[in-house]
């Protein structure tokens, strides 16, 4: 219907009230919007980090939306080991006390990764027994400081090399063996939290068949050398360019050994701008069926399977993407910049709801 204006007065009061609407507006659709955890049993993560808790309305959001938080950062082997080899918990020790405060599940991440290799463990390269021991005081001391606080762990990250072929080199595999190194990680995390739920985790395991099976492979040799490996965690960094059904022929592959399966940093990347011309419009569709399938699959598994899916990160802004070159526009999560949901959001929702 087209408002008509009778007057001039009409008119500057309706100019008025609209330049009045965008904060009214604004906030409209995120009251309509249902909280995600409301839509499941299943735990609704997030990752986050101290310096974003700070922002009020991010905090909100958050709490509104999800019932379990992941540390990307606070509970890292960097920022836990100092040179000197002394442990500093203050920034998780604050991760701890927020989700505390507000009753939400920790999941935590990650205690052995080749991307996180202190200057402390680098001085003991090279040095037998006194590297092991240091490792194994590691990892009693972080995984028994939250012993009973925390739901679960990845205790080893991303351990097969990036293109799939073959096992990675790291700090952790010279100096202690190829998979001894992870055998140890879980042996001691069991020791240190017995009832936590300790996950190995990885990346591109929809997008590469050859890496996910070198994963598996990796899983079931672990798992007969007595690993005590409770759940798969899958990363799902995908993209819009993901064939059609590789999240759902993924997730079967992966439950297939009867573990817990947590979706462990779920996003769905745009893509370069520059390099695709496609519209906007098109890209959010794609967007939100590919995250539609992740759920899908995720609300697929057997219940005792369903460990719980995570998103990495809150909003657009939040990514950790737009630090990589070329993807600083990117949008690959479910709010935009403005706490508004998005389609993916609405997706999301639609399949959570879906018994
Ligand atoms: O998003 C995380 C970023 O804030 C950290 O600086 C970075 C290094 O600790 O790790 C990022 O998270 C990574 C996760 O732990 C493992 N999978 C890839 C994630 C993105 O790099």
């Amino acid at each position: 219907m087209i408002k008509k204006f009778s007057s001039r007065r009409d008119f500057f009061g309706a100019a008025l009230s609209l330049a009045a609407a965008p904060a009214a507006l604004a906030d409209a659709p995120r009251r309509d919007a249902p909280p995600l955890k409301s839509l499941t049993n299943a735990p609704m993560g997030c990752s986050t980090n101290l310096v974003a808790l700070k922002d009020p309305a991010y905090a909100a959001l958050l709490l509104r939306n999800f019932s379990q938080v992941t540390p990307e950062y606070e509970m890292k082997m960097n920022p836990i080991t100092h040179t000197d080899g002394r442990l500093n918990f203050t920034l998780a020790d604050n991760f701890m006390g927020f989700a505390r405060q507000n009753r939400l599940r920790v999941h935590a991440t990650t205690l052995v990764w080749y991307k996180h290799q202190p200057p402390y463990f680098m001085g003991l390269d090279g040095k037998g027994q006194v590297f092991a021991d240091a490792y194994r005081n590691y990892l009693l001391t972080v995984v028994g400081r939250y012993r009973g606080q925390v739901v679960g762990w990845d205790v080893v990250n991303e351990p097969v090399w990036t293109d799939g072929t073959r096992l990675r080199d790291s700090l952790w595999s010279s100096n202690l063996g190829a998979e001894d190194y992870m055998v140890l990680a879980f042996e001691y995390a069991k020791q240190a939290d017995p009832n936590a739920v300790l996950f190995i985790n990885e990346f591109d395991l929809e997008r590469l068949p050859r890496k996910r099976a070198t994963f598996l492979n990796l899983v079931e040799r672990l798992l007969k050398r007595g690993a005590k490996i409770d759940g798969i965690g899958t990363q799902s960094h995908v993209n819009i360019n993901l064939p059609q059904g590789a999240s759902t022929l993924t997730m079967r592959d992966l439950a297939a050994l009867g573990l817990k399966i947590h979706v462990s940093e779920l996003d769905v990347s745009l893509g370069r701008a520059d390099r695709d011309n496609r519209s906007m419009d098109d890209k959010l569709k794609l967007q939100s069926a590919k995250a539609w399938e992740v759920v899908d699959a995720f609300m697929n598994l057997p219940a005792s399977q369903r460990y719980a899916l995570t998103m990495w990160g809150l909003m657009d802004k939040n990514t950790w993407l737009r630090q990589l070159p070329g993807r600083e526009h990117d949008e690959p999560l479910a709010f935009y910049d403005d706490g508004q949901p998005k389609p993916m959001f609405w997706a999301m929702a639609d399949r959570l709801k879906t018994r």
